[in-house]
Order: C-alpha cells, then sequence, then structure tokens
C-alpha cells in the first residue's frame, strides 16, 4: 500500500489504491514542498549570518518588474531592492502566467546575483595548457580570442570555430550572437545547450506541421477534458503549471512515466510504461481511436495528409501487442484511448521523458498524430504542446542560427534566405543553404581535428553533455576554448583557454519568450560584478574587433537596438514579435506570438497546407541491461535545483534542502544486491563510474530501472550516460542506460 509519509506507492497498486492515495496526499505533499520547507528555509536563511547584510533589513525601497530567469513557465515577478541590493522576490500578482505565485527557485532568484562564485574578470591561460587561468584586461582578452580564432580560421577554414549556446541568454542577444556568429565569424557550426533539450520538439512539430512552434496555451491546462502529461514531471520541473490543472470539474490527468514522479502522483491514471515504450502505447491509443470511430473524419479530409498509410501501419498495434510492450494492462491501454477520444478537447504536454531519446523526433510526432486524428489542435483546450525547459529556449529557436535562420526560416528555402539577405542588404550567398553542424556533431568534429576551436557561451557541457570522456578528449583537442560564463569557476573552465566573465538575469534587459510562446519583458536591478559585461556589450566589442560591427550592426547601442531590428526581421512570420513594444510587452504581463493559438484554421505551413500522420515505429532502446550490467539508469531533475547548479549552488536555502546527489533503487533490487538504506553505492556503466552516491530505497522506481538526478558535478551522471542521438535532432539518449550498482569501497 501507499506509504503515508512520503506518497509513495507501489509499482503494482491497483487503479483504486492510486486514486485513493492521490485524493489523500497531493495537496498535503504539493503545500508540504511549497509552503512548510519554503518558510522553514526562510526562516533558517533569514538566520544564516552569510547573509547578514539581508536579514538586518528585508523591506524594500524599490520593486522592479521583472520574469523569473530559470524555467521555461516564465513567472512574473517583481523584485524588491534596498540601497540597489535585492532584498527579496514576490511573484507579480497581475502576471497572467502566474498570478503572483512562485516556486523554490524563482522565491530566491534575487539571491543569485549576489551570491558566491560569479565571475568578475577575464582570464586567460596565458602560459597555455597545464598553467593556471589568470585575470587580463578585456582588450587582451578579446584581442587574445580574435587572434587566435582567426589563426585557426586561416589554417583550417572559417568552420574550424564550433560556437555552443544556451536557451538562457535574451532573445535581443540571441538575435545578436546568431549574426555576429554567422556573418562575423563566418562558421555556420552554431549550436546550443537545446539540443540537449528541445530538439525533438523542433524536429517533431516539423515532421508533422511544417514548423516549429508550440500550438497551444497554458489556459488549454485548464480547460481541457483531459490532459495527458508523457515524461514530464511538472510538479518538480514546471510547478507553477501544477496550478493549471483540475481547475475544470471533470478533467481527468493521465501521466505516463515510469517513475511515479510528484506529478504521477497527481494523476488519475498513472501510466507506468516501460523506459522507451511510449510510441507503442501512442500507436495503440490510436489505433483504438480508429477501431472505434472516436476520429475526426472531418478534420482528417479537410487538413491532413497520410491517413491511408497511416490506417495500415496502425493495425498491429493491438491493445494486446501493446500491453506487451509498455507492461499496462490491455483495459488500461483501452481506457486511456477512450478518455482521449471522447474528450471534447485533449491536451497532451510532453517534455524530456518524449525528446531524450533516439526516438524523440518521431515520439513527437506520434503525440502530434493523436492530435490531427481527434481534431484537437488549434481550438480551446486541444492542443499537442511541448513543454519547453529554459527561460528562454523559444528565443533562441525564433531569432537565432542553430536549426533555422531567425524567424523559422529554413536554410534550404531559397526565398526564405533572398527575404533575409535584402532585410540585412547583404549577398544572398553570404547565407548558409545547409545548417552547419548540430551539437554533437561538433564535439565529434572537434575529437577528430575538424573543429580547433570551441566557445561556449552560457552552458556547461562538463555537467550537461552525455558520455564525458568524450567530451573531455574535445576539450583536451580543440586548440582553443572559451568559455562565456556569469559564475567562476566552472567545471567547464577547468578546460578553458580564455574565460570571459557575463553579466546574468538581474543584470540585463530584454525579453524571453516561454512555453506558450508569451514575450515577457525582464528588467535590470542590478549592476553586474566587477568588470562582468552582458553578453550583448562582449558580442559588440567582438564585432568590433572583427571590423563587421559597422556593417552588422549600425548604431547599436542597447539590446533595444538589437530588440528593434528582430521585430523588422520577424515581421509577417509565423514568429511575429512586430505588434508589440517592450513597453506593452511589460504592462501588459507579456504578450503570445501568433495570439493564444496557431492552426485555428488548420492550414499547416507544409506544402498544401496540410498537416502529415507518420508511421513511427517502436524500437528497443539503444543500450538494453544484460547480466552485467543489469539496471536501466533514468535520469532528470528536482525542483530544488537548476541543471548544473551554478545557480541553485550558490543559494543557501536550496542548496540546504538539496546538498548531494542520490540514487533511488527499488527495493525488490536492493534486496537482491544487498543493499541498505543510505548506502554509498557505485554506479558502473560501460564507459565510467560514479562513487559514493546515497542509496535511497523506494518504490518510486520500478525493479530493473535506477534514477538519479543529473544536477551534481561531484556526483556526475552523465560519466556514465551514453553518447547516442537522435539521428533527426541529435539530441541525446539522456533517460536510458545500461549499469550496475554496488556498495562503494570506503575511501
Ligand atoms: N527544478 C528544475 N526545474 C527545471 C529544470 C531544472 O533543472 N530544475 N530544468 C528545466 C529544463 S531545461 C527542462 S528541459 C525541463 C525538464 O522537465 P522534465 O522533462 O519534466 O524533467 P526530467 O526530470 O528531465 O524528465 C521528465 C521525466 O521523464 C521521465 N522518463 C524517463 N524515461 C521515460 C520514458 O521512456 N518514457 C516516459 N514517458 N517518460 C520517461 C522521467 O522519469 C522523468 O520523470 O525542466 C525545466 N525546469
Ligand atoms: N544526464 C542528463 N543530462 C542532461 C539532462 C538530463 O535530464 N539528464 N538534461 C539536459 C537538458 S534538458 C539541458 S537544458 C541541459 C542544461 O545544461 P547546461 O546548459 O549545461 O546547464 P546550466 O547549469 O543551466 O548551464 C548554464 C550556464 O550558464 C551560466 N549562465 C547563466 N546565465 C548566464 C548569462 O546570462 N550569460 C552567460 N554567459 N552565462 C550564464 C550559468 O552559470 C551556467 O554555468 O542539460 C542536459 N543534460
Ligand atoms: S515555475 Fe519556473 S518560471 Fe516560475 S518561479 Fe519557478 S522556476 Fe521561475
Ligand atoms: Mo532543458
Amino acid at each position: 500500500m501507499t506509504n503515508p509519509t512520503t506518497g509513495q506507492q507501489p509499482a503494482n497498486a491497483s487503479a483504486k489504491e492510486r486514486i485513493a492515495m492521490r485524493s489523500m496526499s497531493l495537496a498535503q505533499r504539493v503545500g508540504k514542498w511549497l509552503g512548510f520547507d519554503i518558510s522553514r528555509s526562510v526562516y533558517r536563511y533569514a538566520k544564516d549570518k552569510r547573509f547578514g547584510h539581508i536579514s538586518e533589513s528585508r523591506v524594500a525601497d524599490k520593486w522592479t518588474k521583472t520574469t523569473c530567469g530559470y524555467c521555461s513557465v516564465g513567472c512574473g515577478m517583481l523584485i524588491g531592492t534596498r540601497d540597489g541590493r535585492p532584498v527579496a522576490a514576490r511573484g507579480n500578482p497581475e502576471h497572467p502566467v502566474n498570478l503572483g505565485k512562485l516556486c523554490p527557485k524563482g522565491l530566491s532568484e534575487h539571491l543569485i546575483v549576489e551570491a558566491p562564485g560569479r565571475a568578475t574578470t577575464p582570464m586567460l591561460r596565458k602560459g597555455g595548457r597545464g598553467t593556471p587561468l589568470e585575470p587580463v584586461s578585456w582588450d587582451e582578452a578579446l584581442d587574445a580570442m580574435i587572434a587566435r580564432i582567426g589563426a585557426l580560421q586561416v589554417r583550417h577554414g572559417n568552420e574550424a570555430l564550433g560556437v555552443i549556446g544556451t536557451g538562457q541568454l535574451l532573445t535581443e542577444e540571441f538575435y545578436t550572437l546568431g549574426k555576429l556568429v554567422q556573418l562575423g565569424f563566418r562558421t555556420r557550426n552554431y549550436d546550443g545547450n537545446t539540443t540537449l533539450c528541445m530538439a525533438s520538439a523542433v524536429s517533431g512539430y516539423k515532421l508533422s506541421f511544417g514548423s516549429d512552434g508550440p500550438p497551444g496555451a497554458y489556459a488549454d491546462l485548464e480547460t481541457a477534458d483531459v490532459v495527458l502529461l508523457v515524461g514530464s514531471n511538472l510538479a518538480d520541473n514546471h510547478p507553477i503549471l501544477c496550478n493549471r490543472l483540475r481547475k475544470k470539474p471533470g478533467q481527468v490527468l493521465i501521466v505516463a512515466d515510469p517513475r511515479v514522479t510528484k506529478t504521477a502522483m497527481m494523476a488519475d491514471l498513472h501510466l507506468p510504461v516501460k523506459p522507451r515504450s511510449d510510441i507503442a502505447l501512442l500507436n495503440g491509443i490510436a489505433h483504438i481511436l480508429l477501431r472505434d470511430q472516436l476520429v475526426h473524419r472531418d478534420y482528417l479530409r479537410d487538413h491532413v495528409d497520410g491517413l491511408d498509410d497511416f490506417v495500415r501501419f496502425v493495425t498491429e498495434f493491438t491493445p494486446e501487442a501493446v500491453s506487451e510492450v509498455t507492461g499496462l494492462s490491455v483495459e488500461t491501454i483501452e481506457t486511456v484511448a477512450s478518455i482521449y477520444g471522447r474528450a471534447k478537447a485533449a491536451f497532451i504536454g510532453w517534455t524530456m521523458g518524449v525528446n531524450h531519446s533516439t526516438q524523440g523526433a518521431v515520439t513527437v510526432a506520434a503525440i502530434n498524430n493523436l492530435a490531427l486524428l481527434t481534431g484537437n489542435i488549434g481550438r480551446v483546450g486541444a492542443s499537442p504542446f511541448s513543454i519547453t525547459g529554459q527561460c528562454n529556449a523559444m528565443g533562441t529557436r525564433e531569432s537565432g542560427f542553430a536549426s533555422s535562420m531567425p524567424g523559422y526560416r529554413k536554410f534550404d528555402n531559397a526565398n526564405d534566405r533572398e527575404e533575409l539577405a535584402s532585410l540585412w542588404d547583404i549577398e544572398e550567398s553570404e547565407l548558409p543553404s545547409a545548417r552547419g553542424l548540430a551539437y554533437p556533431d561538433i564535439i565529434e568534429a572537434a575529437v577528430t581535428g575538424k573543429v580547433k576551436a570551441l566557445w561556449i557561451i552560457a552552458t556547461n557541457p562538463i555537467v550537461s553533455f552525455p558520455n564525458y570522456n568524450l567530451l573531455k578528449q574535445a576539450f583536451d583537442t580543440a586548440e582553443f576554448v572559451v568559455v562565456q560564463d556569469g559564475f567562476y569557476p566552472t567545471p567547464t573552465m577547468e578546460f578553458a583557454d580564455l574565460v570571459l566573465p557575463a553579466a546574468i538575469w538581474g543584470e540585463k534587459e530584454g525579453t524571453y519568450t516561454n512555453s506558450e510562446r508569451r514575450i515577457s519583458k525582464v528588467n535590470s536591478f542590478a549592476t553586474p560584478p566587477g568588470e562582468a559585461r552582458s553578453d550583448f556589450d562582449i558580442f559588440m566589442a567582438l564585432a568590433e574587433g572583427l571590423g563587421v560591427k559597422d556593417k552588422l550592426f549600425p548604431g547599436w547601442t542597447t539590446t533595444h537596438s538589437a530588440w528593434l531590428e528582430w521585430q523588422k526581421v520577424s515581421a509577417g512570420r509565423l514568429c511575429d514579435y512586430s505588434p508589440f513594444t517592450w513597453q506593452q510587452i511589460e504592462d501588459q504581463g507579456g504578450a503570445q506570438w501568433g495570439g493564444a493559438r496557431l492552426y485555428e484554421d488548420g492550414v499547416f505551413p507544409r506544402e498544401g497546407g496540410r498537416a502529415l500522420l507518420h508511421c513511427v515505429p517502436c524500437l528497443p532502446f539503444v543500450e538494453q541491461p544484460n547480466r552485467e550490467f543489469d539496471l536501466i539508469l533514468n535520469t532528470g531533475r528536482t525542483v530544488e535545483h537548476w541543471h548544473t547548479r551554478t545557480k541553485t549552488g550558490a543559494v543557501a536555502m536550496l542548496e540546504g534542502m538539496v546538498p548531494n546527489a542520490w540514487l533511488e533503487m527499488n527495493p525488490v533490487d536492493a534486496q537482491r544486491l544487498s543493499l541498505r538504506q543510505h548506502d554509498p553505492v557505485t554506479i558502473r556503466s560501460r564507459r565510467a563510474s560514479i562513487t559514493q552516491v546515497e542509496l535511497r530505497v523506494t518504490e518510486i522506481v520500478a525493479p530493473g530501472q535506477v534514477f538519479m538526478p543529473f544536477h551534481f558535478a561531484e556526483q556526475n551522471s552523465n560519466l556514465v550516460t551514453l553518447g547516442a542521438f537522435d539521428p533527426i535532432s541529435r539530441e541525446p539518449n539522456f533517460k536510458q542506460c545500461a549499469v550496475r550498482v554496488e556498495r562503494s569501497t570506503l575511501n
């Protein structure tokens, strides 16, 4: 039965038990971590002498409106400062996204600007590898960068430079960076950590609809009759969106996740699918929808291609066959299909449980199939909706240069190239006709010596990229590595020849775009520490140094100049930013480009204006467990920490709540391996091992599976993860690799 303290339910609990457990404990547990833990931590932190200046007086004399810089929910907030120093964070009660609520990270976000470990001065490894980084002036730093990269490009071609960006800069900075990399440094090899994150969603949307762009809105979570979440742990990772669930009487929440997450505990129906069996489940639902005439014939006739092939293809996905693959009962599969098919408005949300797969892009297409079959798109409450991750993952997709040209323009579309070239007053031949290397391919090219210089901006690959050993080879082989980050030192800086100190959230002004395409204003309330400069200012200085400032950025002084040009470049595109001024966006609590919903008219940006159903086979994941490596390792997140912890690790109240990594293991496996609660364990894969990880014996994970968070450089999950990538999106398969676990020897 359910554990009354933790709310954990056994993987084999009956539907009835699950429902009982859910109604009993959801409010209590969510309340516990949103309320109790927080107040206790605030109390603890107020007593903390290290932050004595704040506890002396936390009464603000000024409040600045801004948008949270952590996750893609995009909560509006008010930062209180006193004598110019941040003393408090509050949810903005008028912001439509969060109506005054914030999660633990948002509530403590004002602390990061004065947190220990900020990067304050440029640092250069003057004596070469093996010598320490030494402080240098900005002039010396940028001259060295331009000279070293330039020399490598002269010898090895322009594409010897690889640039790895992020989803955590301002849209205005992404727009500027894309232009600088493409037309200033003249390399196509520019990608970002978004390929570790949203790339599969982008590719999947393109496969089905012909363009990227999440079609729905958060409001749909409140109006849908059924919300199906696939591989998304909203309660930990997009906590404020949980407030949208269960607003509508009778709404059914279904969560497909191999792990009994906090979100699964909220569900009416938790589907503990076997790892990577989602495609079978989705095709199986489609099979039943077609069998039971639960599809929207008119919608299919008017707006969708590929039905005949699809009907033939899904015949083999019978409930019995799907039950075999997913581990769900036939009855459960029938129930889910019936609930989804009979709903007036159905919403499917997904995140990394789908994208982090070698079949990520096509799994997204299989999700889109269900929406198309039932006409659940472009209507209130109805959308296939990729919940993004980082505060501005959307901004980089729309305005940058990684997976498409600015404004979702396609590299291989002559009209798009011509239009952009004319907007920029350049020759069309200066624009690429195909994208450059994707992130994992840049890393591979660095290993093989094709890429010689790496410029890493606002990402921390040493902790976040899979298969650490190969990544290390890339950094060792590259001849010049620049790391531009707001904190120092970060694990990646161990490999840097040059460090550029950057201003972060709270110290710069511009916009972020959240998961529902809402552009929100970001304002500054603090000045960057020491000599740190905003990423925008760094890009401007580099443009100056390269001699392209006047050509590419004429008269630009602030991020607002970038905004004005981006408005022109995006005008008339799907992601049209031209109707809104910064001031309007700030006053209204953001504005959604494309309106509340895309594709309301059923016209899609594919040739012929029709969407496409895809026949998606369900393949087993790459590294199956065997006798030697008998467990499947799943990796992910917890509410208190942000990624590689450069930020949350420096906030005492968050770090205090979760100071160490842990490994979740089912009691069945713990008993088999003679392991006990809190044992320090070693996790081994074919690639490497992680030692001294605290064991948590729990039924949150099913037998045969283990889970650990990836936040900890000290116990780095990516030492053991697998370097296998989706052939379409190039996204890593972070969620499954084969490991074995044993008690760590004392050291
Ligand atoms: N607190 C916090 N919030 C964050 C972040 C953070 O670091 N910390 N990061 C932000 C970012 S960038 C992102 S991308 C999002 C990520 O948000 P989520 O995607 O919700 O986060 P994860 O924990 O990585 O993975 C989600 C779930 O996928 C499940 N999963 C694993 N394998 C499978 C499978 O085969 N099938 C299915 N259906 N599910 C599977 C895992 O068990 C896990 O519960 O969170 C954002 N929000
Ligand atoms: N095993 C495993 N690995 C994963 C995942 C997983 O689920 N499992 N999830 C993947 C996903 S979805 C993601 S998104 C990635 C995230 O991985 P990373 O991008 O590596 O994670 P962050 O810690 O967010 O790194 C951002 C860096 O930018 C710096 N920074 C913050 N703001 C600014 C700024 O304004 N300017 C500059 N220049 N620097 C700034 C921070 O200090 C930090 O060092 O991890 C991926 N890795
Ligand atoms: S839910 Fe996301 S955007 Fe909102 S406060 Fe938390 S981290 Fe920030
Ligand atoms: Mo992400």
